[in-house]
């Protein structure tokens, strides 16, 4: 690492508004460890061979002193029941963020919390298996004990963990696991954040601050699995896919064993590879003697659509991997040491400097950015939002989303492998800043982490590697040659993109959007520029697209724009917060796309939000951010009926879509032939 000596003043203080002169070092980061690579973490399935169980339900909190969060470290509080403790304990629902579900204290803690629970593990379990215990995701960084013994610790949240806990756990017995749970955000974190002490009227107390617009909820946001393999097991797959123009598809799939036993009638002696169609019948197999990398072909495939792109979108696949030890009685009495099947859809990804094909159709990609976020349940994961986001982004006639700003669900992800909902996967690398070697290390894990965890979906078409980081800085320049090095070296046939809101051009250009293979930008005309003018809207955004593409040559996303609005709020002529005014800022956007989709290169626009959400405590936000088409509770403002229209009207030009039936209301016989002019209230 060359440290260079001078010191760089650059402006900084997006936190407050004010510009703050900040003093920072620049790294050159010529020399920098990559990642140990990920292995295991398959998302557990059942099979003949696997059970699966899940640890959600009710566990137990302690919360520790904010002055002092490392004291249970200390005193062991792990070693024995949180009760022993004699410190308070309140019940916790897993998976659910911790924060809103008291009515004191909770929310704004900083620190750690002590997460508990008790659960039985047959004998059966004891026998000729391995018993992993899983989490999807606890935020930020967790250390878990299993009957007082240190089973695995894991940083970065939203990102799955898991490890072989068969040597601690009590066969037929009580066991006792045991979450401490750190919410701290540092400048090395991904995201970043600071920790600072207050004076308060009743004393000193640290509090969390951090620039990102969203509330760092934290806790247990996942499910917690249990699940057993055998001795010798599959523990890890990757597949890539392809269809050719004659439909022939190609699976390309290589499987990792894991696992040693000393009983040699039980080594794997070959695996059996088989794709069936949803029908379940075999459309194409293999058997695999020696190696565990391989090619199926399925002639006529069923290709892996978009929803609106296809009749049958998000077609999938079960790939069956069964591994196999041979008895000398031949064939029929092969034993199957492991089965794990792989949903898995077939099609070809590809871009060009103006252009993102699937199947060899340019792309024109209509959707959010979103967020995991509800009332009470913070990023919890929740199965019945998750069911009624899907209806909505399906009802709106989206098809893809940003998973802005963070990994989203195992879960979420399986959804829009099956609905055909193309997924910007994005790492959770909100605005960052201050370049330093640390914080290059955990994002190239989080991107790592991510890549390695949603490689074999369909639905992932790029990799976001960064929102809105500072990267019009010096530092920025070899801080991303570094990571895009890195990260294009793992991306698993995927393009690079992110969220840019530096400019196109000097001074204040971005040194991340050459490295790219998709430049997105972020842009708040007429609301955070130029407030209220909705008049000045398609001008600057068709410049600035444009500028956006001459200057680095790639295809060009909007990832956001968007304005605040409080539901029933209404104003005429419109003004800033009301309906009317999202109305019609959205209506100016889909000018400047209108005008921009006339040259190909403009590939994509991507409304900023989804739904309403939470976020930390300023002037600025009343009660969260509000630039959601649907309200938190997952009704429709006015807006989402116009964007229904419009998302409908673009299926119906690029793909022959037929607008749905209710889509406009009846107004009278004289307007528009058939009497249909205004949208579906
Ligand atoms: C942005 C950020 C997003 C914010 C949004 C806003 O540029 O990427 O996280 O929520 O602006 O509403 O200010």
């Amino acid at each position: 690492m060359w440290l260079l000596s001078v010191v760089i003043v650059a402006g900084h203080g997006e936190n407050n508004g004010q510009e703050e002169a900040q003093q920072q070092r620049v790294f050159l980061h010529e020399h920098f460890t990559a990642p140990v690579p990920t292995t295991g973490l398959l998302y557990p399935r059942e099979s003949e061979t696997r059970e699966v169980r899940k640890l959600d339900g009710m566990w137990r909190l302690l919360i520790s002193q904010p002055s002092d969060p490392l004291q249970g470290v200390r005193e062991k509080w792990y070693d024995d029941s949180l009760h022993k403790t004699g410190l308070e304990i309140i019940p916790m629902p897993v998976p659910a963020s911790y924060n809103d579900i008291t009515t004191e204290k909770l929310r704004d803690h900083v620190g750690t919390v002590w997460y508990e629970r008790t659960f039985f593990v047959s004998r059966d379990w004891e026998e000729n298996r391995r018993t992993w215990l899983r989490f999807g995701s606890v935020h930020y960084e967790a250390v878990v004990w299993i009957n007082g013994q240190n089973a695995m610790s894991h940083i970065i949240g939203h990102l799955p963990f898991e490890a072989d806990i068969s040597n601690i756990l009590s066969f037929g017995g009580e066991n006792r696991i045991t979450v401490m749970c750190d919410n701290r955000l540092t400048n090395h974190t991904v995201p970043q954040g600071q920790v600072s002490t207050v004076k308060t009227d009743s004393g000193e107390t640290p509090i969390q601050s951090y620039t990102f617009d969203f509330f760092n909820y934290a806790g247990i946001h996942r499910s917690v699995h249990l699940y057993t393999t055998p001795l010798v097991h599959i523990s890890d797959i990757a597949i890539s896919t392809q269809l050719s123009s004659d439909q022939v598809g190609r699976i390309d799939y290589r499987i990792w064993l894991d696992g040693s036993t000393e009983n040699s009638t039980m080594q794997p002696t070959h695996v059996l590879v088989q794709l069936r169609d949803s029908d379940g019948v075999v459309a194409a197999q293999q058997v695999n003697r020696a190696v565990y990398n391989g090619t199926l072909l399925v002639p006529g495939a069923k290709p892996w659509w978009p929803y609106l792109m296809h009749p049958e979108p998000g077609y999938l696949y079960s790939l069956e991997f069964e591994l196999f030890v041979s008895s000398d009685e031949g064939d029929d009495g092969d034993e199957v040491l492991d089965a794990y099947r792989l949903p898995v859809g077939i099609r070809t990804l590809s871009w060009t400097h103006t252009s993102l094909l699937l199947n060899g159709k340019p792309l024109y990609l209509r959707g959010f950015g979103r967020h995991e976020d509800s009332d009470i349940r913070g990023k919890g994961l929740d199965n019945a939002l998750l069911a009624r986001d899907f209806n909505l982004i399906k009802w709106v006639g989206a098809n893809a989303y940003r998973t802005s700003h963070y990994p989203y669900s195992e879960e979420s992800m399986q959804f829009a492998d099956e609905h055909g909902i193309m997924i910007v996967d994005e790492c959770s690398a909100v605005n960052i800043d201050i370049f330093e070697p640390e914080l290059l290390s955990n994002h190239m894990s989080a991107l790592e982490q991510l890549i390695h965890r949603d490689r074999n979906h369909a639905s992932v078409i790029a990799w976001s590697v960064a929102n809105e980081p500072r990267s019009f800085k010096m530092g920025a320049l070899s801080y991303f040659q570094a990571l895009v090095n890195y990260t294009r070296s793992i991306a698993q046939g995927r393009p690079l993109t992110a969220a840019i809101n530096a400019s196109p051009d000097p001074p204040k250009q971005c040194h991340l959007a050459a490295l790219l293979d998709i430049v997105g930008f972020n842009r708040y005309n007429a609301w955070y520029q130029n407030s209220g003018r909705t008049d000045m809207i398609v001008n600057l955004l068709t410049e600035e697209a444009q500028r956006w593409h001459q200057n680095f040559g790639k295809p060009v996303i909007l990832f956001e724009y968007g304005a605040d609005t409080m539901e029933g709020l209404h104003s005429l002529p419109a003004y800033i917060w009301s309906e009317d005014y999202q109305v019609a800022l959205f209506s100016q956007h889909f000018k400047a796309f209108d005008k921009l989709r006339k040259q190909k290169w403009f590939i994509g626009e991507f409304v900023w939000n989804f739904a309403d959400f939470k976020t930390a405590q300023t002037y600025t936000r009343v009660g969260g951010n509000k630039k959601g088409v649907f309200t938190r509770s997952r009704q429709p403002k006015e807006v989402a009926h116009i964007l229904r229209w419009r998302y409908f009207a673009l299926a119906k030009e690029l793909d022959r879509v037929p607008l749905p039936k209710h889509l406009s209301l009846y107004i009278s016989s004289s307007v528009n032939g058939n009497g249909h002019a205004r949208t579906e209230l």
